[in-house]
């Protein structure tokens, strides 16, 4: 019998995760400039802070790191979204309202696929943050638009049956024999690629009157994917060598300020959505060449995970900064973000973790040769998930006009047991996840020494 090589969910990961970069950068020139800056600057920081710079992850981990983001119309649609990424040992992640989550608010609500145990992110953390439409918030639609959105999503049809079927039997068989997963990646690479098809002139610009994003989901036939993102050790100086390039990014980082003390959480920015050609199919029939700007170039820099407390912290930080901040001009916005955060953070990690604000693990280290006899240090959990405020700005940040919100009416109840059920998967909370990551460190750590480690 030949031995045909197999492939495990995570290296379908990472075969993918490559695969759509490769597309996207074809597609999007702009992105493989950005990812061309992000090697630069990540290969600058090592070299200049050499162990320290891989705390929250490898250099080999950071360097492949991309999240993607893509959005869909309805329950059966994310459903599907949910099988192809269980192939991959994606699982959906927290649940994102994104409907009012700041100023700027968009017409869906997300979850995150992402690979969830320690092992399986070190060896390739592909994650995609994944947006569904919610056509029956009477906020933004008519009872009329949602039942032309309603036939519409309806009718078409994005991921095939042979995706399918190979998706549920990597995830069934734990994995794929070579050919199945060349196959596979190939069908699910093609599925995120931005169609040639002629877009309904009319019913598009309708719907971009209600939202940008609305339009993007409900106004074609397909779906693409949206942006790639890679991650950073140093993403101020990221942006400086961006703009140097004479590339305009959007007015501010998202997220935590720059300041002396421990990077929690997530910053991240974006160069503006770029105009692509697409063909339209206008309401007397003619087929025209025209442009959208909706795909963009985001990038992140990734800190410590907060617990609940540390994020209650963090939510009240940026409310205070926003009330404080508001009309203000980014420098200032700046300014008081770091006397904000002085007040609401310690400047040491050590402070962060007694103050029980961030997940730590706690890893034995071995007698290093030097004479240093067996120790415990504490290490940072790095935070994969995503924050729904900066990513309300990122939507905002790159869609061309408002969108009509209407805050007379009333808004349709979702919420993440309502996630779950459309999914037809657990949902999986993210704070439950680092903590089990501290514990089981904790235990190991504890039935080494034979004491617990705190
Ligand atoms: C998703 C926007 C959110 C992030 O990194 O917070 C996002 C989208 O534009 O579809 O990707
Ligand atoms: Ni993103």
């Amino acid at each position: 019998m030949s031995q045909e090589k197999f492939l495990e969910p995570w290296q379908l990961r990472a075969a993918f995760a490559r695969s759509l970069s490769d597309m996207y950068g074809k597609e999007v020139p702009a992105y493989t400039t950005l990812l061309e800056v992000s090697h630069e600057v990540n290969a600058d920081f090592v070299a200049t802070h050499g162990a320290d710079a891989e705390r929250l992850g490898s250099i080999d981990r950071v360097t492949a790191e991309r999240h993607g983001a893509i959005r869909v119309g309805t329950p059966t649609e994310i459903s599907q979204v949910a099988r192809i990424f269980g192939a991959m040992g994606m699982h959906p992640v927290g649940f994102y309202d994104l409907r009012d989550a700041s100023s700027s608010s968009v017409p869906v609500i997300s979850t995150a696929f992402r690979p969830i145990e320690r092992d399986e992110l070190a060896r390739n953390p592909f994650r995609v943050f994944t947006s569904m439409l919610v056509p029956g918030d009477r906020r933004f639609f008519t009872r009329d638009q949602e039942r032309r959105l309603d036939e519409f999503l309806a009718a078409r049809r994005l991921f095939g049956p042979q995706l399918l079927r190979l998706a549920d039997r990597a995830e069934a068989e734990g994995g794929l024999p070579a050919a199945d997963a060349a196959e596979f990646l190939r069908l699910a690479t093609e599925a995120f690629e931005l169609s040639r098809e002629p877009v309904d002139q009319a019913w598009y610009r309708e719907l971009e009157g209600v939202s940008a994003v609305a339009a993007d989901i409900g106004g074609v036939a397909s779906t693409h994917i949206n942006h790639l993102t890679p991650r950073v050790l140093d993403i101020d100086d990221l942006y400086a060598r961006m703009t140097a390039r004479g590339i305009t990014m959007i007015p501010a980082i998202q997220g935590p300020p720059r300041w002396e003390g421990p990077d929690v959480l997530l910053r991240q920015t974006s160069f503006r959505a770029l105009a692509e050609p697409r063909t339209f199919r206008t309401p007397d029939g003619q087929v025209i060449e025209d442009s959208l700007r909706v795909r963009f170039g985001e990038v992140e820099a990734r800190g410590i995970a907060l617990t609940r407390e540390g994020r209650a912290a963090y939510d009240a930080a940026v409310a205070e900064l926003d009330e404080r901040a508001a009309g203000a001009g980014e420098a200032e916005r700046q300014a008081i973000g770091r006397e904000i955060w002085h007040r609401t953070f310690p400047v040491s990690e050590t402070a962060l973790a007694d103050r029980g604000l961030g997940y730590f693990t706690y890893e034995l280290l071995p007698d290093d040769g030097g004479g240093r006899a067996p120790h415990v240090v504490r290490a940072p959990v790095v935070y994969e998930d995503f924050l729904p405020r900066s990513a309300a700005g990122i939507f905002q940040s790159n869609l061309t006009d408002e969108g009509a919100k209407d805050a007379g009416q009333t808004g349709a109840e979702r919420d993440d047991d309502w996630m779950a059920g459309a999914l037809g998967r657990d949902l999986h909370d993210p704070f439950e996840l680092y903590a089990r990551q501290v514990e089981r460190s904790r235990q190991a750590t504890a039935a080494t020494l034979g004491v617990d480690p705190e």
